[in-house]
């Protein structure tokens, strides 16, 4: 396979005005009609170059252009390509192909998900549909017919408006036409025996959208969370960005086989049934959550991906960085914005910063790439959404949101770059972001280092920082980065202490600054400081580095008490569980007798009682640092040892705050029985604490308070508070409870399979349960299957990700086990084999042996005889 340059990019020989496509759907395989109204690009000149379009797995029944019919001699086709000679400036070209759906198991194309036909086109499936000029910059129109069996395939769907429709026999047809020019990847198709729920949404100048959810017949009563969230991202994107949806009917479909989340299809969402079904006895807070997300990240994607959208796949963050960045900022309106921060930055620095640590490191426009759904990863989704949350602090709201105007106005239609996108904000802002734009070209995760003076006489604090990045594959140096720094400064008493900073742009005085960084080493002074401060540092996590600062523990104890700051509370508190961790892994490490630092107990307590602090924060202070995170932050990651050291530390919270704990238990459970659930926010942090109570109460080992838990997962009448039961109970010594419940839900819920997912999860997840022979025998069952992408992230990714002691087990069966799936996976599905091997590519971390065992499956897979090329570029870059 060959590497594909953005410095290379070439604009397109041709153009496509029209797309007019008939799709015949059949049981065994389908026909595509395309008849395609070209031209010449008439920014290239007058010239005709061979016309040469993209066609993968394709079997080409006939082709004519012009009405001229073409025999073998007058193109060329191999696997991936078929080029011709056109004769004019302006042409037509007509095809018929044949391809099997029902033979996709990929998922990327038109495929069978069920009974249903589905496509997923980005970024490069729709030359798996047809012969196509399959890249982003190239926009059409199009009109689309669909035919399939009236009785088995009732809906007939795709973009835009329904223009006609008529049955002929047992056969029936519908015509759609989209009137906005689009790229082939926001194409869609949809045939199936589908249910839908309907509303509607009348927009801020007075038009009527129809919103239309489609689903499998058993799922119509799992819409309506959905569909109120489609509603309030629809009004959030007026009132927010000005954004008014554009045409007569919005659809979204549930599919169960998809390799991702969703699909911002113009007009028609495809979404992975998981991120769209939902009623409280069966999903929980958090699905609730995620779904409420996804439809605004789709929705949202209308203007920013789909109005105005890539040129080239370079520049995919373009669309996705800033989508995340909205979808963000919307779910932090809906729900706690602090706790919304302290969600994605936990996840930011546990699997982006790892990301940007590894082999397969780039920057968030990644200069090349072999195959590109390689690059739909945490840098480019989340690390990109920073890079506009920082133009977005740099600037300020109002002038982001003035950029945001000017960049959609001036790019409506258009597909454009990262640096349009930046040049928007520099229009209205004035600023030169020409050094910020390295957060797009530089990869890494930037470390700042700060340290601080304090001069009483004169009431000078000096803060000095020092930023550096490490080098990463391909870029061994880096110049500094333009790094915004939130911060305060906290008196003796815990107060706010006002003061001058020296040299900023505006000199007020004020308590809450952002300092800007844009060299290797710079001292800040701020001036009439009338006490020695304690720096509260990258509040909110303004930026995606790392920092540190020697704080002490008794000076994180007091930011967790007295911060302003909300975000940085939490964060003091991860420090501070950091700190008394790493100390007993080195009792550990040492044979010494392991002794816990009571601070954190006494931390925690002082949260506990705290009423000013909502249940949400209290919860997400308390919960802690995943071993992930933990292992993230070592030199060297020891997995087995800091597993221990975390547990240890855990059990003595446990035991230290069991009262208040238990107090706190029995009042949420029986507020809980009390309440009418909603996923709301108030109530959602409620659980969650809740929840997090419990789970450190479960490692008392008590009778009664495994009693409760059971009476918990019996009486709940929500599936928040019955999982959280069930993962204590099969996380704890309770094992017998934990095997009948296991057994009563597989009952209970046998038909579903997105419950089912929770139930594979919550088992290879388990480092108690989820030995290696107990997820072999997951496989099994049933309900798994490797061909649906959603078994296999709930068996084969809750081992590899969250049962992090069994998959390096030290015998290396492990990684055995994820080798030889992502084989078998790689003949199915490789987007779904070269993300699944993600653990493997992080061998470089962990100890000298598990490196050697790692590095053994990694080759042993390099040298299989077939190879996709999702997977061929993974493993030549873990290996280089
Ligand atoms: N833009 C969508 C990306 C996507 C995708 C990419 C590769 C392979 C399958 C896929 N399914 C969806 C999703 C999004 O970011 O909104
Ligand atoms: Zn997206």
């Amino acid at each position: 396979p060959k590497l594909i340059r953005l410095v290379d990019y070439q604009q397109p020989d041709y153009l496509i005005d029209e797309t007019h496509l008939t799709f015949e759907l059949y049981e065994d395989y389908a026909l595509v009609h395309a008849h395609l109204v070209m031209q010449r690009n008439p920014a290239l000149g007058c010239d005709l170059p061979r016309l040469v379009l993209d066609g993968v797995e394709l079997q080409l029944l006939h082709l004519a252009m012009d009405d001229q019919v073409l025999t073998a001699a007058d193109y060329q086709v191999d696997a991936e390509q078929l080029s011709l000679q056109p004769l004019r400036p302006s042409f037509t070209l007509d095809s018929t192909v044949r391809i099997e759906p029902q033979n996709n198991t990929a998922l990327e194309g038109l495929y069978k998900s069920g009974e249903m036909f589905c496509t997923q086109c980005e970024a490069q499936g729709f030359r798996k549909i047809t012969y196509y000029l399959d890249r982003p910059d190239v926009m059409s129109s199009f009109t689309t017919t669909v035919i399939a069996e009236k009785q088995r395939y009732p809906i007939l769907l795709s973009n835009g408006n329904l223009i006609e429709e008529g049955v002929e026999d047992k056969r029936h047809w519908a015509t759609w036409q989209d009137p906005h020019k689009k790229p082939a990847y926001l194409f869609a198709v949809v045939a199936g025996d589908l249910w839908s729920v309907e509303d509607s949404f009348t927009t801020m100048n007075g038009r009527e959208v129809t919103l239309r959810i489609f689903v499998e017949p058993e799922n119509i009563d799992k819409c309506q969370h959905a569909m109120n969230s489609l509603k309030k991202c629809m009004r959030w994107d007026e009132e927010q960005y000005g954004r008014e949806y554009d045409l007569d009917i919005f659809m979204i479909v549930a599919v169960n086989d998809f390799n991702m989340g969703a699909m911002e299809n113009k007009g028609l969402n495809i979404f992975n049934s998981s991120c769209v079904l939902a009623k409280p006895e069966t999903s929980t807070d958090a699905i609730f959550q995620r779904i409420e997300s996804i439809v605004a990240h789709e929705y949202f994607h209308n203007w920013s991906g789909n109005r105005v959208t890539c040129r080239d796949w370079f520049q995919l963050s373009l669309k996705e960085g800033f989508t995340v960045f909205r979808d963000s900022e919307f779910s932090a309106d809906m729900n706690s914005r602090t706790v919304k921060r302290i969600e994605d930055a936990t996840f930011l620095r546990t699997h982006q910063f790892a990301e940007d640590a590894g082999p397969l490191a780039h920057p968030v426009r990644p200069p090349e790439y072999m195959e590109i759904s390689n690059f739909y990863t945490w840098t480019i989704y989340e690390k990109g959404a920073e890079v506009v949350r920082m133009l977005h602090t740099l600037l300020g709201p109002e002038r982001f949101r003035q950029g945001s105007d000017l960049y959609f106005e001036r790019h409506d239609g258009q597909a454009v770059t990262c640096d349009d996108f930046v040049a928007a904000m520099e229009s209205v802002s004035g600023m030169d972001l020409t050094q910020f734009k390295r957060w797009y070209s530089q990869a890494g995760t930037p470390v700042l280092r700060v340290t601080d003076e304090y001069d009483a006489e004169r009431q000078l604090y000096h803060i000095d920082i020092a930023q550096s990045c490490p080098a990463t594959p391909g870029q061994a140096n880096k110049q500094p980065f333009v790094i915004p720094v939130a911060m305060g400064l906290l008196g003796a008493e815990g107060q706010a202490l006002s003061a001058r900073l020296q040299d900023a742009e505006q000199c007020v005085t004020q308590d809450n600054w952002v300092l800007t960084l844009n060299q290797a080493q710079q001292r800040f002074t701020f001036t009439e400081v009338s006490e020695r401060p304690l720096p509260s540092l990258l509040r909110g996590f303004s930026a995606p580095v790392k920092l540190h600062y020697d704080y002490s523990r008794e000076q994180l104890a007091f930011l967790l008490q007295h911060d302003s700051d909300g975000f940085n509370r939490w964060e003091a508190a991860q420090q501070l569980a950091v700190q008394v961790i790493e100390e007993v892994c080195e009792q550990l490490r040492t044979h010494a007798p392991v002794q816990v630092d009571g601070c954190l107990a006494q931390s925690f307590a002082a949260v506990l009682n705290n009423p000013h602090l909502d249940t949400a924060l209290q919860a997400e202070i308390i919960s802690f640092p995943s071993l992930a995170y933990l292992l993230e932050l070592q030199e060297q990651a020891d997995v087995q040892l800091t597993d221990k050291a975390r547990e240890a530390v855990r059990l003595y919270l446990a035991e230290q705050l069991a009262e208040p704990l238990q107090a706190l238990y029995n009042r949420l459970r029986e507020q809980a029985k009390q309440t009418q659930y909603r996923p709301e926010a108030e109530q959602i942090g409620n659980r969650r604490l809740q929840a997090m109570a419990l789970s450190y109460l479960t490692l008392l080992q008590r009778d009664d308070i495994v009693a409760a838990t059971v009476a918990q997962f019996e009486q709940a009448d929500n599936m928040t508070e019955r999982l959280s039961a069930l993962s204590c109970l099969v996380n704890s010594t309770a094992q017998s409870q934990a095997q009948a419940a296991l057994v009563q839900f597989a009952e209970e819920f046998a038909h579903d399979p997105l419950v089912m997912d929770q139930w594979f999860s919550v088992q290879a997840a388990s480092s108690v349960l989820g030995e290696l022979a107990h997820v072999r025998q997951l496989m099994q069952h049933p309900s798994f299957s490797i061909k649906n992408p959603n078994k296999v992230r709930a068996v084969i990714g809750a081992f590899t990700q969250h049962n992090l002691p069994q998959f390096h087990a030290e015998d290396g069966s492990g990684y055995v086990f994820l080798a030889e799936q992502v084989a078998a996976l790689d003949a199915l599905n490789p987007q779904m084999s070269a993300r699944i091997i993600t653990p493997l590519t992080r061998w470089q971390r962990y100890t000298p042996a598990q490196q050697a065992l790692m590095r053994a499956q990694l080759e042993q897979l390099q040298a299989l005889p077939k190879l996709s090329k999702d997977l061929y570029e993974v493993l030549e870059r873990t290996l280089a």
